[in-house]
């Protein structure tokens, strides 16, 4: 099907995304209410809390303190995707989230999250008691689909133009919410075609990864259209350089309410994900937003 004729079946959908439990690895989630995903980076270089938690009990510590906020699953990472920032080596990536992911699972069931792109770290982090892969670069690796299939693992696709050294020097695309719409139906479609269960599959347009301000505001306003796929979306504002430029340049750490806000608008236009370091103040503001929405 060519851009055209998807542009045309997607337009004007009604924004209820179509699979209401997300399934996974040793677990499910509810999409009939929002999901809340934890933030957990543990790297020197993050963009909003590097270096915090490189200790696995400063990292524990945050985890427990995320699941206690309201946090559905913890995402744990060990390499920066932020703009600029450079390859961590799969040896590296490991060291610094396994210990992290084995000592949440011993402690609480909550689902957990890998956030990398390398099939070795995945595997690792999978049989450590990690339920799904978040592959910023939506499977660019062969390697990563068949051990999505055999793993039974469920998987965030994002959509990423370039790489992050370079991804935020030149953003340019055609119509951008249709570019990024069919990029992720296809990987979509291709992760179900190889054995990936369709309610394990979720898509991300991938907030700030190659995109201006202005990409970023047109992929929000039109996530129905996102939607109309068939897919749940997840949607990584939290404290994104976008937000601070609107505000006219504040640091990461200031951000939140401006995260609280954008959430609050993409909940209102059917996303039901939500990847935040600020578990506390989304998951309030959504829970207002869900109350204000809701027949009794
Ligand atoms: N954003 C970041 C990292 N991973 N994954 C998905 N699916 N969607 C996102 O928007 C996304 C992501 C960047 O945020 P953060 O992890 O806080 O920073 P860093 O990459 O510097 O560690």
């Amino acid at each position: 099907m060519n851009r055209e004729a998807i542009s045309e079946r997607i337009s004007g959908a009604e924004a209820s995304p179509t699979t209401l439990r997300w399934t996974f690895r040793d677990g499910s989630l509810s999409l009939e209410r929002p999901v809340l995903v934890g933030v957990l980076n543990v790297t020197p270089d993050s963009f909003s809390d590097g270096g915090r938690f490189l200790d696995p009990a400063l990292a524990l510590a945050q985890a427990e303190r995320l699941i206690s906020q309201g946090a559905d699953m913890i995402e744990v990472g060990g390499e920066s995707t932020r703009p600029g920032a450079d390859p961590v080596l799969a040896g590296e990536e490991l060291r610094r989230v396994i210990p992290v992911i084995r000592a949440v699972r011993e402690r609480s069931g909550v689902p957990l999250a890998i956030d990398t792109s390398k099939p070795e770290v995945a595997e690792a982090a999978l049989q450590a008691g990690a339920g799904v892969v978040n592959d910023v670069t939506a499977l660019a690796d062969p390697e990563m689909l068949p051990l999505l299939v055999r793993s039974g693992a469920g998987v965030v696709l994002m959509h990423m133009q370039g790489e992050p050294r370079t991804m935020q020097n030149a953003p340019r695309y055609r119509d951008v919410v249709s570019e990024v719409t069919l990029y992720l139906e296809r990987a979509a479609g291709g992760a179900v075609a190889a054995g990936v269960p369709r309610s394990s599959v979720v898509v991300d347009p991938g907030m700030g990864f190659g995109k201006t301000t202005e990409h970023n505001l047109l992929l929000i306003r039109e996530l129905p259209r996102l939607l109309a796929t068939g897919y749940p979306v997840l949607l990584g504002v939290s404290r994104k350089s976008f937000l601070g430029a609107i505000l006219g340049g504040r640091p990461p750490g200031e951000r939140v309410s401006a995260t609280v806000g954008a959430c609050v608008v993409a909940y209102l236009r059917g996303c039901r994900i939500f990847r935040v370091h600020d578990v506390r103040a989304v998951r309030d503001a959504l829970t207002v937003a869900e109350a204000v929405t809701t027949d009794a």
